[in-house]
């Protein structure tokens, strides 16, 4: 293989033919990296910007070069082929193998079978981390670099005047959420089709959460963080049956990824009233309200004592108390609370000089205000 470069070759037969290398001697990062053959059978190929840091060369917005593009092959031919409705063809000055510009280092790229939309995370540099999704039919879309880094201006002076950029569907800060976001795949198998099918699984190399991000009917996007995926993850994959896998650096594994759901955290306010206080004991009543719009059934209100105090006796909630920390679970007959109802219970305590009441109550694993 060329030296100096990154190249693209196939390999056949035991013999390795060079099919096309773009020079990359300068720095060592930034290589992008990713192929990946689209729903119209072309070869898609990531390659970054040509490393360092703030794009030394321009490569983002220069139509000259490979550097910082994804770029779109026929490779049914001898060596290969510039498919006729590349959007660059004949476009004086430009290379016609281009499909995407503006892109610092698309590190991991994919397709969603469904549709065909390419799903890029780019890589940033100090600010924002960012995932693009394009239609299959946009071709020519540039990504921004280096004039923006995700949704900011990064280099005012790369900026070109009447350009259009697409901005990317999510971004998260680099240094605060994460390091370098890692791109993954659309989920389109069938084990977990009733809760994650469409959804487009992300991670980042640092701090390994996995960002779901779906695209709605009307164009627009909704994110949010879902779990935690393995330590130092680097890339994801799917099997024929479009079950998701990712692979990590360090220990260096394979795993395989579910989902699940999880029951809605509830939403409720407690009222923690002292109705009476003597010597060494008191009386305290509790009214939880439902302020959610969906009823909670079934109910485990849990606190923290902060002065020694201890429950000695409940009605209306079986309450028990480890330590400071005392948990009041849901009578038989009290078990639903309906949207905007309460339920009421009360219990005798014990405690020393000081009775302050608790605050910060929890219902179902959930804080209430
Ligand atoms: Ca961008």
């Amino acid at each position: 293989m060329s030296d100096n470069a990154v190249t693209l070759a196939r390999h056949k037969g035991g013999t390795l033919t060079e099919l096309l290398t773009q020079e990359h001697a300068t720095h060592a990062n930034h290589n992008g990296g990713q192929i990946a053959f689209g729903g119209d059978g072309h070869l898609y190929w990531g390659i970054g910007d040509g490393g360092s840091a703030g794009d030394p060369f321009n490569a983002g917005q220069r139509l000259d070069t490979l550097l910082g593009k994804i770029l779109r092959l026929d490779v049914s031919c001898a060596r290969y082929c510039v498919p006729a409705d590349n959007p660059f063809v004949g476009v004086t000055g430009a290379r016609p193998e281009i499909w995407a510009t503006g892109l610092r280092n698309p590190w991991r790229f994919s397709f969603d079978p469904a549709d065909g939309s390419l799903w890029i995370a780019d890589v940033g540099q100090g600010s924002l981390e960012e995932v693009d999704h394009l239609r299959a039919d946009q071709g020519g879309a540039d990504l921004g670099w280096s004039c923006r880094e995700g949704t900011e201006v990064f280099d005012a002076t790369r900026c070109r005047t009447g350009a259009s950029y697409v901005d990317p569907v999510f971004t998260y800060r680099t240094s605060v959420e994460g390091c370098a976001v890692i791109g993954g795949v659309v989920y389109r198998g069938s084990r977990f089709a009733d809760i994650a099918s469409g959804v487009y699984l992300a991670s980042d190399y640092c701090t390994n959460p996995a960002f779901a991000i779906r695209a709605n009917p009307d164009g627009t996007h909704t994110s949010a963080r879902i779990g935690e995926l393995p330590i130092q993850p680097t890339s994801f994959g799917t099997d024929a049956d479009g079950e998701i896998y990712l692979v990590n650096d360090l220990p260096g594994q394979l795993h395989k990824v579910s989902f699940r759901s999880t029951a809605p955290r509830a939403s409720c306010t407690v009222t923690y009233r002292l109705l009476s206080q003597w010597g060494n004991g008191f009386h305290a009543e509790v009214v939880l309200a439902n302020t959610g719009t969906s009823p909670v059934t079934g109910w485990s209100l849990a606190w923290t004592f902060a002065d020694g105090q201890r429950v000695t006796n409940g009605w209306n909630a079986a309450i028990t108390q480890q330590g400071a920390a005392v948990t009041a679970a849901n009578a038989s007959w009290n078990a639903a609370i309906a949207p905007g109802a309460t339920v009421t219970f009360g219990f005798l305590g014990s405690k020393t000089a000081t009775n302050t009441a608790p605050t910060a109550f929890t219902l179902n694993g959930g804080a209430c205000r």
